[in-house]
């Protein structure tokens, strides 16, 4: 058992003050339609506290300048603000060093960039890369650009009808010629967790590297990369209740040392010249450019705000909030779930008879209800289900069972008016 899950085990929700971190996030506090807002789609971005939304006001109001170059004393205070949340980060996910976090727009950059840095130059012809028929289409479409760029090919693990990895054709899927396995650590579509410590043992005992897709874990579940032994962890500040444009790819140091780069220009490199140019040390070879400062500043604050409250006591609250709705939505005649797997985190997704998911997300706007109905960028999961679309509610640390009572009179509302 990992520390999170041990402290999770032990965590007290009743404990939880939900009122007091309501109170942090501004934006919840609005009606919408003439109704309280009640967001529940966290899982496509989080809202922002307080804290958040005043490190950007307070970083570009006082210390803003460019980053790594200047001496004057805003260039090193922003320098200091920018490496201070690289070195929470760190922290927060249980990196060795900071020389493996890499900052980058968000989980869809980090893919591509161990795309074409690490695998593109490593792969031939037949060679084989494992995916599995639960991704989202940021870790399905940069392998497929990479195949046709090399000749390799995909294989895909699939899933059964709770949802859950066929871990044992994963297993058989691992051939001498696999050269990555990358996967999503918690399902955006489904809300399956899933077991990546097996599946990384797996992978590791025939010397394949993994990469996690950690998108929606990192939110909701804390990541420790070192307890895990992935190689790559992919994740994005927004979900984190930090700002847009601002993530990041965790590698293992070997690794990054070993990649070429994966974008050219300024602060990527040590020294140019039009014979031979020598690239920077890691991090900064793979941050070419002025990167988001504020940004980064922002995710530490939000990082900040996170260990202030606790990933566990998060994960503990959030899980009692899923099993409540769960048990809710399981009274609903004509609702059928999409994704029950036995280990579930954060995500509602389901289907109601004779309704259209975009119906059901546009009367639930209309109580001040914000849920997504979609595809949730995970077309092959939706056709493994046979739908072309769900209706996804996604709860984060803000949420409460009142407004879960709320969501499901509105989808009893909508059953009622396409009756
Ligand atoms: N992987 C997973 C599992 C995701 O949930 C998402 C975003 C991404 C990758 C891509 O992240 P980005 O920040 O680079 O865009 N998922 C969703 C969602 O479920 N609804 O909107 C975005």
């Amino acid at each position: 058992m990992s520390t999170v899950e041990h402290s999770i085990a032990t965590t007290n929700v009743s404990a939880f003050d939900v009122n007091k971190i309501r109170g942090d996030f501004p934006a919840l506090h609005q009606e919408i339609h003439g109704h309280p807002l009640i967001y529940l789609d966290t899982g496509a971005t989080a809202q922002k506290p307080q804290a958040v939304i005043d490190a950007l006001s307070h970083f570009y109001a006082h210390d803003y300048a460019n980053v790594h170059r200047a001496v004057h004393t805003l260039g090193e205070r922003a320098t200091q603000a920018y490496e201070g949340a690289r070195e929470k980060m760190r922290k927060f996910i249980h990196a060795a060093s900071t020389r493996e976090i890499v900052f980058v727009r968000g989980t869809t950059e980090a893919i591509n960039l161990v795309a074409q840095s690490f695998a593109r130059p490593a792969l031939r012809a037949g060679d084989e890369i494992i995916l599995t028929q639960m991704e989202h289409h940021s870790n399905i479409v940069p392998w497929q650009l990479v195949c046709e760029q090399t000749g390799a090919v995909l294989r895909v693990v699939p899933v059964n009808d709770d949802g859950e990895l066929v871990i044992e054709e994963l297993e058989k899927l691992i051939s001498p010629r696999t050269r990555l396995l990358t996967l999503v650590h918690l399902s955006n579509a489904l809300g399956t967790i899933n077991p990546v410590r097996r599946i990384i043992a797996a992978a590791h005992a025939a010397n394949v590297p993994v990469l996690l897709d950690g998108a929606q874990a990192a939110p909701h579940l804390g990541v420790d990369v070192q307890d895990l032994d992935c190689d790559f962890y992919a994740f994005s500040g927004h979900k984190l209740y930090g700002p847009s444009g601002i993530g990041v790819l965790y590698a293992k140091e070997t690794l990054l040392d070993a990649m070429p780069p994966y974008h050219g220009g300024g602060e990527m490199i040590r020294y140019v010249s039009f014979d031979k140019t020598e690239y920077n040390e890691l991090p900064y070879k793979f941050e070419a450019g002025t990167p988001n400062i504020a940004g980064a500043v922002g995710l530490g604050a939000a990082i900040d705000y996170l260990t202030g409250v606790g990933i566990a006591e998060i994960a503990a609250y959030e899980s009692d909030l899923l099993h409540y709705a769960t048990k809710a939505a399981g009274g609903i005649p004509g609702l059928r779930l999409i994704g029950t797997a036995r280990d579930k985190a954060s995500i509602l997704s389901f289907e109601l008879e004779g309704v259209h998911p975009h119906d059901i997300g546009t009367i639930l706007d209309r109580q001040g209800i914000a849920v997504r109905a979609g595809h949730h960028c995970a077309m092959p999961i939706m056709r493994r289900f046979g739908v072309p679309a769900t209706t996804r509610a996604s709860f984060g640390m803000y949420n409460t069972r009142t407004e879960i009572d709320a969501l499901i009179s509105g989808i009893q509302k909508a059953k009622e008016l396409f009756r």
